[in-house]
C-alpha cells in the first residue's frame, strides 16, 4: 500500500534528501522534514481509506491532532523528498512483508482485519509516531471481540503501554455485584471500573501478557505488584487465573509463594462472586461478611479481595469485614486500601 511504499523510502532517501535550510524550516519536535513528510502522506491515505467521520480509525484522530503542524508542511519540499527521482538505484532489501507489524501502527491500523488497535500498548507506538504520547481514554478491539471497548490508558507507569482493567479510587462505584456482573463489567472509563472478564480473557489471550497493580493506601502510601505473566481463561473455566513472576514492592497478593496444596495459593483458581463460589473453603469466600469479601480469584480464601466494600478508615472497624485488601501491603490500612488499580500489557512491549 501507499503508506508502506513512502515508509520504503525512508530506507531508501538518506537525511541529504532535504537541504539544510529546509531542516531548519519544517523540522518538527525532533522529527525531519521527511518523516512529517511520510506521517502527513500515512495521513492522507486514512483520510482517504476511511472518509466517514463515523468511521473509526484511530490513527485519524491522531491526524487531526497533528493537522496543524502537518498542515505547515510545504507540498513542494515534500513532493520532492517523496519523488522516487530521490530514491537509492538500488532497491532495499526488505519488503512490507518483513517489516515488524508493530513498528508501523498506520498499516495496522489500515490493514483491514481492523480499523481499531488491540490495547494500549498499540496506542502508545502510534503516538509515539506524533511525538504526542499520553495517557488517555481509547476505544480498542482486542482479538475476538466483536465490538470494540472502551479503556483508559496509562501511557506513564513503568514506561506505559498499560491496557486498565479495574480502578477505584473514590468509593462512586458499587463492586459488590453477582458473578454475571464481572463478566461483563461495570463502572465507566471516566471514573471507576472493572473492564469485565469476558473482556479481559479476550485481551490477555491475543499475546503473552504482564500485570501491574498499583495500590495507594489512606496514608498516600503508593505500593506495587507486577507480574511477569497473566491471564485469564474463558468462561468455562470461569476465568482461571494464571499468574507467575512477581515482583514489586506491595508484596505478592495472590500468594505465589505458598505450596498449591496451601489454602492460600490463588493462581489456577476460578472467579468467585457472591452468587458462585469456586473457593476451596467451605461457605463463600466472596460473600462472606466476616472476612474478605468482593468478585475475586479466592481458594481458601487467599491473600488479597480488590474488590471489597470501599471503606474509609472511619468506617472500619474489627466487625467491618476487609474492603480493597492486599495483605502483603503492610501498614494500618492494608485491608481497607484507598486505590488500587489492574492493567496489562504485552510481554514484548518496548517503550
Ligand atoms: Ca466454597
Amino acid at each position: 500500500m501507499m503508506l508502506y511504499a513512502v515508509l520504503l523510502l525512508t530506507v531508501a532517501c538518506s537525511a541529504v534528501c532535504g537541504t539544510a535550510q529546509d531542516e531548519k524550516k519544517y523540522r518538527h519536535n525532533g522529527r525531519s522534514v521527511l518523516e512529517m513528510c511520510l506521517i502527513r502522506e500515512g495521513c492522507k491515505e486514512i483520510a482517504l481509506t476511511h472518509p466517514s467521520p463515523d468511521d473509526p480509525s484511530p490513527l485519524k484522530d491522531l491526524c487531526t491532532a497533528v493537522g496543524e503542524k502537518l498542515g505547515a508542511l510545504d507540498n513542494r519540499v515534500c513532493d520532492s523528498l517523496l519523488s522516487p527521482d530521490n530514491a537509492n538505484d538500488d532497491p532495499p532489501e526488505t519488503d512490507g512483508a518483513q517489516l515488524p507489524p508493530r513498528s508501523d501502527p498506520a498499516a495496522l491500523a489500515l490493514s483491514g482485519r481492523t480499523n481499531y488497535f488491540e490495547d494500549c500498548s498499540d496506542i502508545h507506538t502510534a503516538l509515539a509516531m506524533f511525538n504526542a504520547v499520553s495517557s488517555g481514554i481509547h476505544d480498542i478491539k482486542p482479538a475476538g471481540l466483536e465490538s470494540p471497548i472502551s479503556v483508559n490508558c496509562d501511557q506513564l507507569t513503568d514506561g506505559g503501554g498499560w491496557t486498565v482493567i479495574q480502578r477505584r479510587f473514590d468509593g462512586s462505584i458499587d463492586f459488590n455485584r453477582p458473578y454475571g456482573a464481572f463478566q461483563y463489567g461495570f463502572g465507566s472509563v471516566f471514573g471507576e471500573q472493572w473492564l469485565g472478564l469476558e473482556n479481559i480473557y479476550r485481551l490477555t489471550n491475543q499475546n503473552a501478557y504482564e500485570l501491574y497493580i498499583e495500590l495507594e493506601d489512606w496514608g498516600g502510601v503508593v505500593k506495587y505488584a507486577k507480574y511477569a505473566s497473566f491471564s485469564v481463561g474463558g468462561s468455562s473455566t470461569y476465568y482461571r487465573l494464571n499468574v507467575g513472576g512477581y515482583s514489586g514492592t506491595a508484596g505478592d497478593g495472590f500468594s505465589l509463594s505458598y505450596s498449591t496444596t496451601y489454602g492460600h495459593y490463588q493462581n489456577g483458581q476460578g472467579f468467585s462472586a457472591r452468587d458462585v463460589d469456586n473457593d476451596t473453603k467451605s461457605g463463600s469466600c466472596a460473600a462472606s461478611l466476616s472476612s474478605v469479601t468482593g468478585g475475586w480469584w479466592y481458594k481458601s480464601c487467599g491473600l488479597s479481595a480488590l474488590h471489597g466494600p470501599y471503606l474509609r478508615p472511619s468506617d472500619y472497624t474489627t466487625h467491618s469485614g476487609r474492603g480493597i485488601h492486599w495483605a502483603p501491603f503492610g501498614g494500618p490500612y492494608y485491608t481497607y486500601l484507598k486505590k488500587s488499580k489492574m492493567m496489562v500489557r504485552p510481554v514484548d512491549f518496548e517503550p
